[in-house]
């Protein structure tokens, strides 16, 4: 296994309800380090363009209005597998079909508003971190 970072993002459902302490407990216990973190009021454009892949799907303009619709907690998580250990301890997107301990089952209210974000392979992560992040910003 090789360190790698990955993309985190705790969602505006999250924020609301003052659940960013809990998560990046979850994150930091499952061996992933916060190495950049800011908190962001992203408008519909910046959603539109970071969920651009999904912008042909049903669901995109709820997503994109649920993203801008309260404040996110944008981070760069470094750590051995950071990438497949991100979406593990995230769970399914789904949170009636997420395990048990995942950040999903215990606080996403539902498949839109699932709480955290994380990317799902090195390119998207590459591509992910730098759509929010230069390189100056992350303090490995
Ligand atoms: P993930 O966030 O697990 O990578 P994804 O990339 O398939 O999932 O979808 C991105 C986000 O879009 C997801 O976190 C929530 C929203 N979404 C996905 N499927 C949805 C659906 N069927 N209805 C409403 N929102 C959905
Ligand atoms: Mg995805």
């Amino acid at each position: 296994m090789a360190v790698e970072r990955t993309f985190s993002m705790i969602k505006p459902d999250a924020t609301r309800r003052n659940l960013t302490g809990a998560i990046i407990k979850t994150l930091e216990e499952a061996g992933l380090t916060v190495v950049a973190s800011k908190r962001v009021w992203m408008s519909r454009r910046e959603a539109e363009g970071f969920y651009a892949v999904h912008k042909e799907r049903p669901f995109f303009g709820e997503l994109v209005d649920s993203m801008s619709s309260g404040p996110t907690v944008v981070q760069v998580l470094q750590g051995e597998n950071a990438i497949a250990k991100n979406r593990e301890v995230m769970g399914a997107t789904n949170p009636t079909e997420a395990a048990e301990g995942t950040i999903r089952k215990q606080f996403a209210l539902s498949i839109g508003e699932n709480s955290v974000h994380g990317s799902d392979a090195p390119e998207t992560a590459a591509q992910e971190i730098s759509y929010w992040f230069s390189e100056t910003e992350i303090v490995g």
